[in-house]
C-alpha cells in the first residue's frame, strides 16, 4: 500500500501539533488532515468557502487551545491534550483540479490510517468529502456510522452527481462494512424528499430528531447504540445549533447544543470505541468572532481526548 503524500499545512499544524506530510513516517494514535474539496453540483460553485476550513481552523489554533499543557476542567482529574500522540498530516492535494483523484486520495488516506491503528480525523470541505472518507473505513468491519447533521443526506444523486454533499448516507448504506447508521440532530427541511425518507426508514437508519433530543436529552440515543460498537463519527457542523455554529452554509434552527455533542462522544466510549472522525461544512466566511472555528476545533480535541484517554 502506497503511503499518501500531502501538502504542508498553512500557516502551521493544527494546535501547533507536529506535522508529518510523508505518511510512511507516521507513528501516532491519531492523524488530523485536511480533505478540502467536495464534488460540486455546479462548476461555478467550485471551490467553495468550506475548502478553506482546514487552513482557517489551523490559523485559529491559539484560540482553540492556549497551551498544550492547559488543563481541561471537564475531566476528573483535569487532563491536558498535550501528551497525546496526535499529528497534523497536512492537506490532501488537488492535482490539476482533478476532484475524482482527490476523492481517491482522501479514501486512501483514511484506509492507510485505520490499517495502522491510527484514528483518522478528516477536515472538509463540504459534506461531499464524507463519501470517500466512509469508503476508506472499509478495513474496519461492522462499523456503526454516527452522523451528526441537520440533514438526512440520502439522495441517490443530484444533478447527475452521486458523490455530492446530499448523498453521503445513501452511499454509506451501500457499503458492506457499514452495519448501522444513526442520524443525530435531524430536523426541519433540507434537500430530502419523501422517497429518500422512505428509503432511509426501509434500510433501517435510526433517525434521532433534534426535537426529541432537546426534550429527552442524549441518554435515549446512547442507549439505542450497539454494545461494543465501532463508531465512526461524521460531523456536519450544521447539526449543531446556529447559535453555537454560525459558520456554516445550510443553517437550520433548533439544533444540538455543545453539551449534547460532548455527551454523545462520552456515551460512544461507554458503549464501545470511536474509530474516526470526519468534520465537514465549516464555512469560515460566515463565522462570527471565530465561534465556529473554536467550537469545531475543540470538538476535535474533545473526541480525541475522550477516546484516547479511555484507551490508556
Ligand atoms: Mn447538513
Amino acid at each position: 500500500m502506497i503511503a499518501p503524500r500531502t501538502n504542508r499545512p498553512k500557516p502551521h499544524g493544527f494546535l501547533n501539533l507536529p506535522v508529518v506530510t510523508e505518511w510512511q513516517n507516521l507513528d501516532a494514535d491519531a492523524v488530523i488532515f485536511g480533505a478540502p474539496f467536495g464534488k460540486p453540483y455546479d462548476p461555478a460553485e467550485f471551490p467553495n468557502d468550506q475548502s478553506t476550513a482546514p487552513s482557517a481552523l489551523r490559523a485559529a489554533s491559539e484560540r482553540i487551545l492556549l497551551h498544550g499543557q492547559s488543563v481541561d476542567t471537564d475531566f476528573h482529574p483535569p487532563l491536558c491534550f498535550g501528551d497525546l500522540r496526535v499529528v497534523d498530516g497536512g492537506d490532501i492535494a488537488l492535482d490539476h483540479g482533478n476532484v475524482t483523484q482527490h476523492y481517491n486520495d482522501i479514501e486512501a488516506a483514511v484506509r492507510f490510517a485505520t490499517k495502522r491503528n491510527m484514528i483518522p480525523v478528516s477536515i472538509g470541505g463540504d459534506d461531499g468529502v464524507t463519501n470517500p472518507v466512509i469508503r476508506g473505513t472499509d478495513a474496519l468491519d461492522n462499523v456503526t456510522l454516527i452522523q451528526i447533521d441537520a440533514h438526512l443526506d440520502w439522495r441517490d444523486q443530484r444533478f447527475g452527481e452521486r458523490d455530492g454533499f446530499s448523498s453521503p448516507m445513501r452511499r454509506a448504506s451501500e457499503l458492506p462494512h457499514i452495519q448501522a447508521i444513526h442520524q443525530i440532530g435531524i430536523r426541519s427541511v433540507g434537500s430530502a424528499e419523501q422517497a429518500e425518507w422512505d428509503y432511509a426508514q426501509k434500510w433501517g437508519a435510526h433517525v434521532h430528531l433534534a426535537r426529541d433530543i432537546h426534550l429527552n436529552g442524549m441518554a435515549p440515543v446512547i442507549k439505542s447504540l450497539p454494545n461494543d460498537g465501532k463508531f465512526f463519527v461524521t460531523l456536519d457542523v450544521d447539526g449543531l445549533d446556529p447559535s453555537v455554529m454560525p459558520g456554516t452554509v445550510a443553517l437550520s434552527p433548533g439544533g444540538l447544543s455543545w453539551w449534547h455533542v460532548v455527551t454523545l462522544f462520552e456515551g460512544l466510549v461507554q458503549k464501545g470505541s470511536i474509530v474516526g472522525l470526519n468534520l465537514v461544512e465549516l464555512a469560515p466566511k460566515n463565522d462570527v468572532n471565530k465561534l465556529s472555528l473554536i467550537g469545531a476545533g475543540r470538538l476535535i480535541m474533545k473526541l480525541l481526548m475522550i477516546q484516547l484517554q479511555q484507551a490508556r
